[in-house]
Order: structure tokens, then C-alpha cells, then sequence
């Protein structure tokens, strides 16, 4: 049963001493979450993904620990689902909600109610979401592709990727403000990789059509896998017409927060990739919901990381729709059990829970006050 719920903001440093995309520039990657005390010894854990903005990171907590813990405490934790359905169909909260700070905060605690859940089956999260140890997951890595990064050193970290680290697959950003610097480096990378390994593109919702339409119909030349992203978040009707006017597949989803938005994109031929991120969706219950819309559409499922895989590695391993998951190295260390990649391939965590249980000492050492 559960007692009671405790909030923690931690803001983990990146790899670099700053990244970007085409839309963000960011120093730290924030983790707004919570723990969540029973009447047993166990503690759940969750949180979801931001970019270190304390104001907001604490509209996020403020939101569990004024608004959702009073549905929860005196709950028992065998069903997320029944406790996903009481938060999220919350009246009051619906009518502030749906999208953004309370699918966030509702995120970060179904999260840590599946934690619950397999720490008292004494299971990994993947077991007891009905997978099997038989899938062989790969990672693709997202951490040498920044735009802030200059065309050696964008060659330097994708070859570190690939010839080094062993990745087969690796992610760069594109949006720059002259498209003919974004091509020049595509074909810099795919000439430095050579043809076996996957490259993807990401321009974070950057580009508009028509005006864009150029750029956008030669990424087929570099053997692209897929262009994530590439006009508004919310411009359903434009990516529809995209999809028919380029080769390159489309790959969307980490700016949508329901299961609605996303059938919007799949029913309209939008999206090919399909990138539900379990800590923007109302969480692994309502990620879940994304696997399986996709599935009846026959659409692979690739999951965007906003807990830098973390606890999706368990959905994922789950979920036949999925075969390749995103991966970016920046707080994997704060962890009780740490993600594990080889050669690219994700490794199967082992301990009970959903792999959230973050070490005491990284909770001090990058906690602010909530
Ligand atoms: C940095 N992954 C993404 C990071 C990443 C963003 O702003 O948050 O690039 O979430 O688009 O696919
Ligand atoms: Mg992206």
C-alpha cells in the first residue's frame, strides 16, 4: 500500500560542456521525478526527462506532490493501469492538463508504480511486461551528431561511435540555418562511415514547407534511414503531404503527449518511425497504448529517450513493434544498475524493478531543492 510520495529534482551534467539541436542549446539534462514510499521496504522510482529549467521542472514536482499523491496514498500498486486511469481522467486536472507539466508529472509516477510492481515480483520490469530474452535490441547513439559541433568534430565523435564503441546505427542533427551546410555535412558523415552503418537525421521540428521541400527530398541521396521531426510538432496535415512528396521515411513522436495525437499522425500516413517517449506520454502504461496502435498499423516502434533509455529498455524489450531504441550516455551513471551496451546491443538488466532506483550519492551530488 502505498504511505506516501517524495519528490526530487536532479539536473545531470551532459557530456560536453554544452549541446545543441536546431531548437536547444542546453548545459545539464533534468530529471523531475519521485519516489514513492509503501507500508512494505520498497521504494518505487520515476522520473521524467527535461532540460534542467528549475522553474518548470518544479511546476512538474509541485504537480505530484500537490495533485497526484492524494490519489495514490492508501493505494495498492498490482494494477498501474487502475491508478494511470484515476490520475489521468482526474477531472480538475484534465481540464488544466492533457499535454505538457501533467502528463509529465503523470509520467514520472507510473513510472515508478511499475518500479513497484516488479520490485515486489522481484523481476526485472521487462519480465513482467511478458518479455522474452531471446530479442537481440540494438541501441542507436545520438551523442556525436550535435550542430553545435564542427564538421571535424562531428566526424571525430560519429567515428568514435562507430569504429570504437562498435554502434551500427547513430544520429545526427540537422536545421542548420544554411541547408547547404546541413547537406555537406551528411555527406561528410556518410562518406567517413562508409555504406554499413544506419544514419539518422533529427532536425527538432525546425523546418517549414514549401520552403524547406528542397533539402528535405535530397536526404535520400545519402542514404538516410529516416528524418526525424522535420516540420512543427503539431502540423499534422504538413507531414501527411511531406510523407507523399519525399523518399526518406518520416520518424515523429517525442513532442506528442497522448495516444490521440499520435493516432492522429499514424491515421493521416505522417509518421513511418514511430517515437513515443515513455516519460512525455503518460507513462510505460500509456507508451504502451503508442506500441500497440502502431503494431495494428504495421509501423515499427522506436523509441525517443527522455530517460536516456533507461526504463524504456524494458518496454522495449517487451514490445515486438520495437527493435532499435535511442541511446545518449548522460546520466546512465546515476543509477543503481546502469545500462549496459555492447557492440551497440543493449545488455538485459537483472535487477528487480524498472532500472530507476538512483544512487544516494548522485541524488546529493546533482539534487536542487524541489
Ligand atoms: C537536446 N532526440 C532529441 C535533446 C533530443 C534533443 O535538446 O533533448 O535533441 O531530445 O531530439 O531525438
Ligand atoms: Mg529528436
Amino acid at each position: 500500500m502505498i504511505t506516501s510520495l517524495e519528490t526530487f529534482i536532479l539536473h545531470v551534467p551532459v557530456t560536453r560542456d554544452r549541446i545543441a539541436d536546431s531548437t536547444h542549446s542546453i548545459t545539464h539534462w533534468g530529471m523531475p521525478g519521485v519516489k514513492i514510499m509503501t507500508d512494505s521496504e520498497h521504494v518505487g522510482y520515476g522520473f521524467t526527462g527535461t532540460h534542467a529549467h528549475l522553474a518548470s521542472d518544479r511546476l512538474i514536482t509541485d504537480c505530484i506532490t500537490n495533485c497526484y499523491a492524494e490519489l495514490l496514498i492508501g493505494e495498492e500498486v498490482d494494477e498501474p493501469r487502475k491508478l494511470w486511469e484515476k490520475m489521468a481522467y482526474n477531472p480538475p486536472l484534465q481540464w488544466v492538463g492533457r499535454a505538457g507539466i501533467t502528463t509529465m508529472a503523470l509520467a514520472a509516477v507510473d513510472i515508478a508504480l511499475w518500479d513497484l510492481k516488479s520490485k515486489y515480483r522481484e523481476e526485472p520490469l521487462w519480465k513482467t511486461l511478458g518479455g522474452k530474452e531471446e530479442k537481440k535490441l540494438e541501441a542507436y547513439n545520438t551523442d556525436g551528431g550535435w550542430l553545435n559541433f564542427n564538421q571535424d568534430m562531428l566526424i571525430e565523435d560519429v567515428k568514435r561511435l562507430t569504429l570504437q564503441d562498435g554502434y551500427k546505427s547513430i544520429k545526427m542533427k540537422v536545421g542548420k540555418p544554411d541547408s547547404n551546410e546541413d547537406i555537406h555535412r551528411i555527406e561528410a558523415v556518410r562518406k567517413a562511415l562508409g555504406n554499413d552503418v544506419r544514419i539518422m537525421t533529427d532536425a527538432n521540428g525546425r523546418w517549414r514547407l514549401p520552403d524547406n521541400l528542397e533539402i528535405l527530398s535530397c536526404l535520400k541521396d545519402f542514404d538516410v534511414t529516416w528524418i526525424e521531426e522535420p516540420l512543427w510538432h503539431d502540423d499534422v496535415s504538413g507531414h501527411s503531404e511531406l510523407a507523399k512528396n519525399i523518399q526518406t521515411p518520416i520518424a515523429l513522436g517525442e513532442m506528442l503527449y497522448s495516444l490521440a495525437h499520435f493516432r492522429e499522425f499514424i491515421s493521416s500516413g505522417g509518421v513511418r518511425f514511430v517515437q513515443p517517449d515513455a516519460t512525455r506520454l503518460g507513462g510505460i502504461t500509456e507508451a504502451l497504448d503508442v506500441c500497440n496502435l502502431a503494431q495494428e498499423h504495421q509501423l515499427p516502434v522506436t523509441p525517443h529517450a527522455g530517460d536516456m533509455a533507461q526504463t524504456q529498455i524494458h518496454m522495449s524489450i517487451a514490445h515486438p513493434s520495437i527493435e532499435l531504441l535511442e541511446f545518449i550516455p548522460w546520466i546512465t551513471h546515476c543509477f543503481e544498475e546502469p545500462l549496459k551496451i555492447d557492440s551497440g546491443i543493449f545488455s538485459y538488466p537483472q535487477m528487480p524493478g524498472a532500472g530507476t532506483t538512483i544512487r544516494n550519492e548522485y541524488m546529493e551530488m546533482y539534487g536542487k531543492k524541489v
